[in-house]
């Protein structure tokens, strides 16, 4: 995507009320092809400074090279998504000096074959075990919990069914002591699930970030901001406590 094109639809995204905006230079979808940190910034840098002289909202960067980080936050970026949740070397000591909120993810494997036939005994509690020992690692190096987002990873080395437990199981996350962090839109789950192409999955992407809010997700990362941000301020007219809980 060119960086005008990306500029423009991040525009729109806040302009729909996102709280945040997050862009990412490498593709993290499986079999993604790996680009040089170099390439990396050459994609974000101008779309992460074009965005934070133009909107308010924190500029997230998607990335898990600590050139990378670096490079973001002096053009502006607010908020690092780690989706290999700082394990790449250098990465911990990097978001530790920026001082900016991160967000570990939790992925089996890597893009390229993490959907190799993914197997938990218990896929709640593995999940659960991998972001308190990533919270742990973060807090050890001097980042408060208070800046650290945890996210169990739909979709990343996981099955439909492990999706769908993770889901169900999601309230216990919460006890980490750090806010969840979801991202389910329009994912290859639905198109298992309902048989859909990805430009048919918005009514599930909303319904799932409904869900997902539902079970104590503090933040949804999601492609269709209007329609799901209705829909989140709907269920929070009807459990305006559920926010609080
Ligand atoms: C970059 N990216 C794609 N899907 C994601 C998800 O579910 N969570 C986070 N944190 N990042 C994601």
């Amino acid at each position: 995507m060119s960086p005008e094109k990306a500029i423009a639809q991040a525009l729109r995204m806040a302009e729909e009320g996102a709280d945040i905006v997050d862009v990412g230079g490498e593709s993290t979808r499986p079999g993604a092809r790996p680009v040089s940190a170099q390439e990396e910034m050459d994609r974000v840098l101008p779309v992460v400074e074009a965005l934070h002289a133009r909107i308010p909202q924190p500029v997230s960067i998607d990335t898990s090279k600590p050139e990378v980080m670096r490079a973001a936050v002096a053009a502006g970026a607010g908020f690092i998504n780690d989706v290999q949740a700082l394990r790449t070397d250098g990465a911990l000591a990097a978001a530790t000096e920026l001082n900016v909120p991160v967000c570990l993810m939790h992925m089996r494997g890597e893009p390229r074959t993490m959907q190799d036939k993914p197997e938990y005994a218990d896929v709640v509690g593995e999940v659960r075990v991998f972001l308190k020992e990533r919270l742990d690692a973060c807090m050890n190096a001097g980042i408060p919990a208070s800046r650290i987002v945890v996210d169990p990873g739909f979709g990343f080395g996981k099955t439909l069914e492990h999706n769908i437990e993770l889901l169900r199981g999601l309230k216990k996350l919460q006890g980490l002591g750090a806010a969840v962090l979801v991202g389910l839109s329009r994912k290859s789950m639905i198109g298992k699930a309902l048989g859909l192409p990805v430009e048919q999955r918005l009514h599930a992407s909303v319904a799932l970030a409904v869900m997902a809010v539902q079970q104590g997700a503090r933040i949804v990362r999601v492609h269709d901001v209007g329609p799901t941000v209705e829909a989140v301020r709907m269920w929070e007219a009807v459990y305006p406590w559920g926010r609080l809980g």
